[in-house]
């Protein structure tokens, strides 16, 4: 049992510390989520490191896109007090030998797919948080697993943080900004917009009162289907909070995908929520 005799430290009521993790070459995407910082926090501190744990053997490691001194200048101009660029030896020194397993929700979708990914996730989120000792840390629904892996993680472990989710930024052609959309030729470019297309088609269905999952699958299968340079790795209308494929939806869905176009890999989802909801994904 903890007795609070009396409020001996001010942080305990006060916000004063924001953390937003990157892997960097920003965008406006990484930008809103410090901004959104800076307006909520007495102190902003962000983190730009290529996490090696995160990515699988076959992955792009090695050619993820990289530009320092331009992430710098865009971390000053969002208002960012504090930038952590440590080396990937700074962070697994030899003989490193603790990760932080999340169990079930890491199970499906972009952990099915990339095995190991949310490991690597969880094991360096743990480690900014124990560095900054954050009030508040900054992530994006684009990444919405990653968003309920990290709320799990929070939970389990006794963080006293609150972890803020900001919406998806999206180029003008509906295409969600990605540090990897550098990797798409002009015709790439052009057929990625079919992933928010084929999200919207399945938003349609659910807003005319589908509750099923399988239609909501299907109309975004056949979208895919239209581009030819689009190869979906899996498509899933997924209950938000187990992340187990829909029967009948109970509690809200989150629709998302993951297509390659070309060698690129890529992610979207849209989500709606209810009062269950606000526990674990919430986008103010
Ligand atoms: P990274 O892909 O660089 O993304 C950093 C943060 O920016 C994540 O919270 C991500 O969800 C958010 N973000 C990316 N694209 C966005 C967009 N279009 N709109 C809004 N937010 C967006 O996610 C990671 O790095 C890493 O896994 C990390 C959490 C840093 C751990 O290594």
């Amino acid at each position: 049992m903890l007795v609070l005799l009396k409020f001996v430290n001010s942080r305990w009521h006060t916000r004063h510390v924001g953390l937003v993790p990157t892997m960097g070459y920003l965008h406006e995407g990484h930008l809103s989520l410090c901004r959104r910082a800076r307006s909520e926090c007495a102190h902003v501190a962000a983190s730009i490191f290529v996490n090696p744990t995160q990515f699988g053997p076959n992955e792009d490691l090695a050619r993820y896109p990289r530009d320092l001194p331009r992430d710098l200048r865009l971390l000053e101009q969002a208002g960012v007090d504090l930038v952590l660029t440590p080396d990937p030896g700074e962070m697994y020194p030899p003989n490193f030998q603790t990760y932080v397993t999340v169990e079930q929700v890491t199970q499906s979708l972009e952990g099915a797919a990339r095995p190991g990914h949310f490991r690597g996730v969880a094991t360096v989120v743990a480690k900014l948080f124990n560095i900054f000792q954050p009030d508040r840390a900054y992530f994006g629904q684009k990444d919405a697993q990653q968003v309920v892996v990290i709320k799990q993680m929070a939970r389990d472990l006794d963080w006293a943080l609150d972890v803020i989710v900001c919406p998806t930024v999206r180029e003008p052609d509906g295409l969600a900004m990605s540090s990897r959309n550098i990797y798409l030729t002009p015709e790439q470019r052009r057929a990625a917009t079919v992933l928010y297309r084929a999200l919207n088609v399945a938003k349609a269905i659910w807003e005319s009162g589908q509750r099923e999952g399988e239609p909501l699958r299907q109309a975004m299968r056949e979208t895919l289907a239209t581009e030819s340079l689009a190869r979906p790795e899996y498509v899933s209308a997924a209950d938000p909070i187990s992340l187990d494929e829909l029967g009948i939806a109970r509690r809200g869905v989150l629709l998302s995908m993951a297509v390659r176009i070309g060698a690129t890999r890529l992610i979207d989802n849209l989500f709606w929520n209810d009062v269950l909801l606000q526990e674990r994904l919430v986008v103010r």
